[in-house]
């Protein structure tokens, strides 16, 4: 087992990994990555497909992440944000984190882009990265104020106000009917187009525009694999479906394509 930086098994051989695949990974200048919530499955952070649990059960995720939910019912949206904001907020990256910021630390042209807003991929210590959907930990003002460090959300029957403009505050994430940051999604798009390899992990692929990142990759010569126990509405078209999950596989990936000094 290596030092802390790279907490994950480098010799790590649970599954195989294809030798072409683990060299054109170990060959490669620009590699493009996209992750989804399944990579922090393994961290106990729900994906969007798991169930809902306790009160949330009987809420649809898609229901709740759109600016309607929140015009309709603002204060259920705000404590359901404060839900995931906590479960989040005591998950811990796996080594399925670290195996990405490791690779990243191997290439020269790299970009890590994600849809998730849970920040663990930065809490293993990815630098070169996107977030498409926004960042859970963070807060905004509604109206367009900016962000906001600090709330007081004393009274229960509202989300807390903005302190500039008084309108409710909001996570700083993507809701459905809603844009993607432009220079996230700008950068996303470039490196998908140009990256020689990308791996597709733990994403359901059926939210847009993420979901089109892979064929972008396809259509620029790129190798395509992806990572993921199940298979998905891309697996027909990879070049390398990974059947696993991405905190075994990952690490196995890393050291088929840098075995440890033998
Ligand atoms: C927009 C942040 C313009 C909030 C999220 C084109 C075609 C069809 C529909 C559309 C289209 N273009 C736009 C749309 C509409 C919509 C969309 O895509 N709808 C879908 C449902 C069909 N897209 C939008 O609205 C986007 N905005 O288009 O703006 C616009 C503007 C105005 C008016 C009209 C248009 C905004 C999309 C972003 C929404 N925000 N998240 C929050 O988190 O609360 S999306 C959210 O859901 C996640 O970020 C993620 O993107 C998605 C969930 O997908 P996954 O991450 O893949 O997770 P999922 O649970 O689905 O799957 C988990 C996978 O992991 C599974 O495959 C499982 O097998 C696997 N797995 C499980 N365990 C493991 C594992 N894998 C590996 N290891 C394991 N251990
Ligand atoms: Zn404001």
């Amino acid at each position: 087992m290596e030092t802390s930086r790279e907490s994950f098994d480098r010799s790590a051989s649970a599954c195989a990994i294809p030798e072409a695949l683990a060299r054109r990974l170990r060959t490669a200048r620009r590699v493009a990555v996209l992750t989804g919530a399944g990579i922090s499955a393994e961290s106990g952070v729900p994906t969007f497909r798991d169930a809902q649990t306790g009160i949330w059960a009987h809420f649809d995720p898609l229901e709740l992440a759109t600016p309607a939910a929140f015009a309709r019912q603002p204060r259920v949206v705000w404590d359901w944000y404060a839900w995931r904001r906590e479960l989040v907020a005591a998950a811990k990256p796996n080594p399925g984190h670290f195996a990405l910021a490791a690779i990243e630390r191997r290439v020269a042209d790299f970009l890590l882009i994600t849809q998730n807003v849970d920040g663990l991929h930065q809490a293993a210590g990815s630098t070169r990265i996107v977030e498409l959907h926004g960042n859970i930990a963070r807060v905004k003002c509604a109206r367009g104020c900016g962000s906001v460090d600090a709330w007081d959300d004393t009274d229960g029957s509202e989300p807390p106000r903005c302190p500039q403009c008084g309108a409710f505050l909001r996570p700083d994430v993507v809701w459905f009917d809603e844009m993607l940051p432009a220079e996230a999604l700008l950068r996303a798009e470039q490196a998908a187009g140009d990256c020689e390899l990308m791996l597709v992990v733990g994403t359901s692929a059926e939210v847009h525009p993420a979901a089109a990142l892979p064929e972008a990759a396809r259509a620029g010569g790129a190798t395509v694999a992806e990572v993921n126990p199940n298979p998905t509405p891309l697996t027909d078209r990879v070049d390398y479906p990974l059947r696993g999950r991405s905190g075994i596989v990952l690490p196995a990936l890393f050291a088929a394509a840098w075995p440890p000094s033998a």
